[in-house]
């Protein structure tokens, strides 16, 4: 790889990123039911009907895991906690298992020098809560509350940093509106609710862990490069649509208190009632913000229902996952997040990466690549003047890919799902050395 740690500022902190669901094994440990395992039961929905039951054991494994993190040269590890691990009906009783692993989690990283980043949520709703009609329950800002005063009365006084939700969007559009991730709905009310919702929770969630005296709170959004698929004004409006309701509506709620005008004539109907009043809750102070970032999308208008625009397939370099590689987004990101909304908030790249067919032994040439491009990209953006101070592997291990399954490898450590074997792949050890001070 062309990168080296000196290439950055001192101080700079680099990090690799999982998630509970993604790697833990949510059969060990008294964990409740998440809407993900409900989702994944029914057929059709993830591939191969996979599902988090066992993924990469990291419960058990957990200490070699974070060897591993260790030996590749890492400052921090970035990690989210499971919401049906510690109260696995959601509310009221709490998994005394679930709260004693993140315990050991932390310490574990801490031991190994690594600082924790926690992320409170990051997917696996309690079924129990789903029941209730989960994001789309205007109740849910308290319940998530409830949860970050639960799990970081215990963490919190550990943690390096914090963050509510990772990724606003998939939470509210991709799992109400396009129906890829649980709770599979496709239905815009549901989808206007659920996005206000979100922002709620993350204001409720941040307001509670201030009140426990916890510093460097941030919030974490993905954000996707829209553009036009031709020269039409037309397809210019589609591609402004798309980057409105993936990147600007999250964007305006946390910083401009307010949702942007083009989103709203499609969505302004089904919004909650009384939304307008909820920007002081949702705008709370934040010590940074974190960009997720993998790609862009061409798009194109079509005759339909709003929004009105589909997607076309590019002509780039393309992922695992079918995704452009586009690093040149990730610059556009931080300068334009920088100049528009945070104007000097530090920024962290809280994830970057891309799937590949990796196997044991075989070079994962591509990714080494994709990730010197997009951290030439950020290195750019530094040098203009953006205040970054870190940047995030996606992902340290090889995890279940959503509905995409086990197939789709992010990791830079190989998982053999069979045996759950580790074997660290040509990145990491590039990474090890790029690293190495
Ligand atoms: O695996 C996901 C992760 O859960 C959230 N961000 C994007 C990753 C790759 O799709």
């Amino acid at each position: 790889m062309q990168f080296k740690r000196s290439d950055f500022p001192e101080g700079f902190l680099f990090s690799a990123a999982t998630s509970s669901y993604q790697i833990e094994g949510h059969g060990f440990g008294g964990a409740g039911l998440t809407h993900w395992d409900t989702f994944a039961a029914t057929p059709g929905n993830v591939v191969r009907a996979e599902h988090g039951q066992v993924a990469c054991d990291h419960y058990h494994r957990f200490e070699e895991d974070l060897d591993l993190a260790r030996d590749m040269g890492l400052d921090a590890y970035r990690f989210s906690t499971s919401w049906a691990r510690v109260m696995p009906e959601g509310r009221g009783t709490v998994n005394a298992q679930g709260l004693d692993f993140y315990d050991r989690l932390v310490d574990a990283m801490l031991e190994r020098g690594l600082k924790p980043q926690a992320t409170l949520y990051h997917w696996e709703l309690p079924a129990a809560l789903a029941d209730l009609g989960g994001w789309r329950n205007p109740d849910i800002s308290h319940w998530l509350a409830d949860f970050a005063t639960v799990v970081m009365g215990r963490i919190g006084d550990r943690v390096f940093s914090a963050v509510p939700i990772n990724e606003p969007f998939c939470v509210g559009w991709l799992s109400h509106f396009e129906g890829h991730h649980a709770p599979g709905m496709r239905d815009i009310r549901s989808t206007a609710h659920a996005m206000h919702h979100v922002l709620t929770g993350h204001g409720r969630a941040i307001q509670a862990m201030r009140a426990l005296g916890m510093r460097n709170l941030g919030a974490v959004c993905n954000f996707e490069y829209a553009a036009p698929a031709d020269d039409s004004p037309d397809a210019a409006a589609s591609a402004r649509l798309y980057d409105g309701i993936y990147n600007r509506f999250f964007m305006d709620g946390l910083f401009k208190g307010s949702y942007p005008a083009d989103v709203l004539e499609g969505m302004g109907p089904y919004m909650p009632r009384g939304w307008q009043e909820d920007f002081d809750l949702i705008g709370q102070p934040l010590d940074w913000l974190g960009l997720n970032y993998y790609t862009r999308q061409l798009v194109k208008p079509n005759d339909g229902a709003w929004p009105c625009f589909d997607f076309v397939k590019g002509p780039l370099p393309k992922t695992q996952t079918g995704w452009e590689i586009y690093p040149d987004g990730l610059h556009h990101f931080l300068s334009w997040v920088h100049e528009t909304y945070t104007k000097g908030l530090p920024l962290f790249v809280t994830e970057n990466g891309m799937a590949n067919d990796d196997l044991p032994g075989r070079d994962d040439m591509e990714r080494m690549a994709y990730l010197d491009q997009h951290l030439a990209a950020a290195r750019r953006a530094l040098e203009e003047g953006v205040p970054l101070q870190g940047y995030t592997f996606w992902s340290l291990l090889d995890n279940y890919e959503w509905a995409l399954g086990y197939e789709k490898r992010f990791g830079l450590v190989h998982v053999d799902f069979d045996t759950l074997e580790r074997r660290p792949k040509a990145s990491y050890h590039a990474i090890a050395r790029a690293l190495e001070t």
